[in-house]
């Protein structure tokens, strides 16, 4: 399978209409890139961010999905609702869902099972506390939320992974270029052992976590890194732009 790297931004609860103008500057810099482009917006702002990318390579995603179709899940939305408002992939297991939602391995692998149903790609999060890493359980709790937030029939072409230390996310710090090698290649090894060395090979491994136009280009540079999944930094096209040029 070919691989593309990608840039992933995540807006989480961040932009009303206006901050669609900075959707439409990365549409009219990045014309023909040769990496995948995902916006996460809002989802209020999923189909009009899907009306403005359309004749663009830059796909739209959401941030969270139920793990149900349709039902009595009030202020719910539903992976086909999500692709019926234009967007190709969404964000799942991500920390802050996991923390402040108290949604379990479990829960994730339900809830991407229900995207790869609607044709959306699951894109997973995966994170140690701080003081799992200072406990030294980073790579079991890693193996842990792998293990059981991938359902059957995951592929890397129906799923990305994104490994986001919570201790880095939004506060300016990031592990180092070792610490990411370490888990980036724990995570393909894993992946390797339940889906096979070809098929472990497929899937795009994301770094997330302070990621910005300062520090991009040697997060990428670093092995088994296949590009990242960005927040603060991708609110604006100024500081979206130059990480996806990093990656190209
Ligand atoms: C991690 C990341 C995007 P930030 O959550 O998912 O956010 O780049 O702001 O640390």
């Amino acid at each position: 399978m070919m691989k593309r790297k990608l840039a992933a931004g995540n807006w989480k609860m961040n932009g009303t209409t206006p901050s669609l103008a900075e959707l439409q500057a990365l549409v009219s810099v990045h014309k023909t890139p040769s990496v995948d482009i995902l916006i996460c917006p809002p989802a209020t702002l999923i189909a009009q961010a899907a009306g403005i990318s359309a004749d663009s390579t830059i796909m739209i995603g959401a941030q969270d999905c139920h793990a149900a179709a349709s039902g009595a899940h009030t202020g719910d939305i539903s992976a086909p609702m999500l692709a019926d408002a234009g967007a190709g992939a969404v964000i799942l297991g991500h920390s802050e869902r996991r923390e402040n939602h108290n949604e379990t391995s479990d829960l994730v692998a339900k809830k991407a099972l229900a995207a790869h149903a609607a044709s959306l790609i699951a894109l997973v999060c995966l994170g140690e506390t701080l003081a799992q890493r200072e406990g030294a359980q980073t790579l079991d709790v890693i193996a842990d939320q792998l293990a059981g937030s991938l359902p059957d029939g995951t592929t890397g072409a129906n799923t990305v992974i994104a490994y986001e230390p919570i201790w880095a996310i939004g506060t300016g710090l990031t592990p180092s270029l070792e610490q990411i090698g370490e888990v980036h290649a724990f995570i393909r090894s894993r992946l390797d052992d339940r889906f096979g060395a070809g098929a472990a090979q497929d899937f795009r491994l994301l770094y997330g976590g302070s990621v910005k136009p300062e520090n991009a280009a040697e997060i990428f540079a670093t092995s088994n890194v296949d590009g990242a999944l960005v927040g603060g930094a991708s609110l604006k096209a100024d500081d979206f732009s130059p990480i996806i040029n990093a990656l190209e």
